[in-house]
C-alpha cells in the first residue's frame, strides 16, 4: 500500500488551506459535509491523524472516529428528520476510495428515497450552509 500523501484534498482541509462546511471538530477528529452528497446531510468524519484508510489507522483513532460517526448519525436523525442512516467507508482504489485520508461517510436517509450515485453532482453552497448549520447546532447540543 502507498504511504500517506499529505497533499490529499482532505489533508488540505484539515490544515485550513481549503474551506469546508464543518459540522463538528474536537482534538482528534473533524466532520464536514460532502460537497457531492449522495443524500442531504451526507457528512464525512475524519481522524486528524494522518491515516490513509482503515489499513493504517491506529486503533484508538479509529475508535474515536466511530464515536464521532455515531454522534453525527444521531444528529442526522434529529436535526434533519432522517428515517435511517447509511454508513460507508472505502479502502484503496479497488475498494472504492478516491480521497486517501481515512473518512467515514454518514448519510442520512429518507424512506423510499434512493441515494444518488457517488460524486454525481455538486450541491449548491446555500443548501450546504443551511444543512451544516442544522447539523452543527444538533452536535453542539449533544
Ligand atoms: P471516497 O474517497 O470514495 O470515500 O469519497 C470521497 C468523497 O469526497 C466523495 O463522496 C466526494 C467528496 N469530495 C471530493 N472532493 C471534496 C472536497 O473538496 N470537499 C468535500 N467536502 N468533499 C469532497
Amino acid at each position: 500500500m502507498p504511504s500517506y500523501d499529505s497533499n490529499n484534498i482532505f489533508a488540505k482541509i484539515l490544515r485550513g488551506e481549503l474551506p469546508c462546511y464543518k459540522v463538528y471538530e474536537d482534538d482528534k477528529a473533524i466532520a464536514f459535509l460532502d460537497i457531492m452528497p449522495r443524500a442531504p446531510g451526507h457528512t464525512l468524519v475524519l481522524p486528524k491523524a494522518p491515516a490513509r484508510n482503515l489499513l493504517d489507522i491506529g486503533a484508538d483513532d479509529l475508535a474515536h472516529v466511530a464515536r464521532v460517526a455515531q454522534k453525527v448519525a444521531k444528529a442526522g436523525m434529529t436535526a434533519l428528520g432522517a428515517d435511517g442512516i447509511t454508513v460507508q467507508q472505502f479502502n484503496e482504489g479497488p475498494g472504492g476510495q478516491v480521497v486517501f485520508h481515512l473518512h467515514v461517510h454518514v448519510i442520512p436517509r429518507k424512506s423510499g428515497v434512493p441515494m444518488k450515485p457517488p460524486a454525481s453532482e455538486k450541491e449548491k453552497p446555500d443548501v450546504l450552509a443551511d444543512i451544516a448549520k442544522k447539523l452543527s447546532a444538533a452536535l453542539a447540543a449533544s
